[in-house]
């Protein structure tokens, strides 16, 4: 039997994956509610084939609880936040986690830590935790570190599909924790050791994320100077080794722009262009402000309340709103005192933040601008909607013509 603590985004669709491929499973969350939610049948968030997944799940067995469960194999996928200050990562659910599953688990279970985590985390934190509890790791408890790869919008494909790493101290519990995984993970699984694993993973999101900083940086260039982004990043794409990613109004999710901070708070002297990409990434949303602001200046607009934003969530066809470059925008806008612009998402049911719209026909009445920073397919479906607005594309999503680019 395997308890996955934790069922967010990452836990919910892990334990279902388990569950639906034959291996007993016990969901943990401390949110009761959300623990309610799933035994009455629902799913907590939107995501391609979760549905189909959950109905499966609940069909061979799964258990949702708030209690922790006794059992030989724990996954621990709970949030790791960091310190907006420092940049160090902020290990306290993983920690929490690990000291229940201490005060449950028998001798000789695994903890396997899926929640992302700087390098030397599990050395720092986790450890003394198992060790304060008088166990001897590696005889009486075994950890592992295996991270997720699984990109929102794509999760249970991906789940299936991706290859994944990972880290034990020993290979024999690397391979044992491998052959669970195998039950339901196609691609190819590399065992290591921890900290490699730790290493790994925060340098895949790191590689992206100075990736997309290159595409903005080289965006900001380009406006300077009036050339065409676009048309430079799709041509010197045709060269064999060149792959230039996608300029846009800035970085959110909970990865990306979280995992390379692990590095610049550990390593300050030496993360530097990590640091430097962050820092470029994070500068996109007030660079979309100015560019507003211009374009108001340029059409007359002089009310704020005429400018719409269409999308709340990080990125398209999601319903995930965590460090979304248009909240990043909201609140540059709250310091600049500029209130009153009108804000719509067909993914985002609650309200989040004022002027919030639930119709996109009413808003778009309520708007003569259009600021699109999340290319729904809603939107990409209603191109002739915007018929008469004035349009900003940050998402190059639009035919170019009539339309303003960032
Ligand atoms: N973005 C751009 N330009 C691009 C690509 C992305 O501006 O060319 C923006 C997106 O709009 C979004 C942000 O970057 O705001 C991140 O989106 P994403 O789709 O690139 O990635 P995430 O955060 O949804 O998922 C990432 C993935 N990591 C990598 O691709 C290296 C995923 O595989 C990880 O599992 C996930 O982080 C995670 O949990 O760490």
């Amino acid at each position: 039997m395997i308890n996955v603590i934790g069922l967010g985004y990452i836990g919910l669709p892990t334990a279902l994956m388990f569950a639906s491929h034959g291996v007993e499973v016990v969901g943990t969350d401390y949110n009761k509610e959300l623990v309610d939610t799933l035994n009455h049948g629902h799913t907590t968030f939107e995501e391609d084939g979760l549905d189909e997944l959950f109905a499966e799940a609940v069909k061979c067995g799964i258990k949702f609880s708030a209690e922790y469960a006794k059992t030989d194999m724990y996954i621990v996928a709970v949030a790791t936040p960091y310190d907006k200050k420092s940049k160090k990562i902020d290990a306290g659910y993983v920690v929490a986690a690990v000291k229940n599953v201490m005060e449950v688990c028998p001798k000789g279970a695994t903890v396997v830590i899926e929640s992302t985590v700087s390098p030397g985390t599990i050395d720092r934190f986790v450890r003394p935790v198992i060790e304060e509890k008088g166990f001897v790791i590696g005889e009486d408890i075994n950890i592992v570190h295996a991270p997720e790869r699984i990109i929102p919008g794509n999760m249970v494909y991906e789940l299936r599909h991706n290859s994944r790493t990972i880290g034990a101290d020993d290979p024999e519990i690397g391979e044992k924790v491998k052959n669970c995984y195998a039950s339901f993970c196609q691609g190819e699984i590399v065992v290591t050791d921890i900290r490699t694993a730790e290493m790994t993973k925060v340098v895949e999101n790191t590689f992206r994320d100075i990736n997309i900083a290159f595409a903005n940086e080289l965006l900001k260039i380009c406006r300077s100077d009036n050339m065409d982004v676009y048309e430079i990043i799709r041509i010197a794409n045709k060269h064999p080794r060149v792959n230039i990613l996608s300029p846009g109004p800035g970085v959110g999710g909970h990865c990306i722009s979280v995992d390379p901070w692990f590095l610049v708070g550990d390593y300050p002297s030496l993360a530097n262009l990590i640091k430097q990409a962050r820092t470029i990434n994070d500068s996109m949303p007030e660079f979309v402000l100015n560019r507003i602001h211009e374009i108001m200046k340029e059409k007359g607009i002089k009310d704020v309340k005429k400018v719409g934003l269409y999308g709340l969530t990080y990125k398209e066809n999601v319903d995930d709103t965590r460090e979304s470059p248009t909240l990043q925008m909201l609140e540059c806008m709250e310091r600049h005192l500029a209130f009153g612009v009108r804000v719509y998402d067909p993914y985002v049911k609650k309200d989040i933040t004022e002027n919030q719209y639930h119709d996109f026909d009413e808003f778009l009445n309520d708007v003569d601008m259009v600021v699109i920073l999340v290319g729904h397919d809603e939107i990409r479906n209603n191109m002739d909607k915007l018929k008469g607005k004035i349009v900003l594309d940050t998402r190059n999503i639009c035919n170019p013509d009539g339309v303003y680019r960032l």
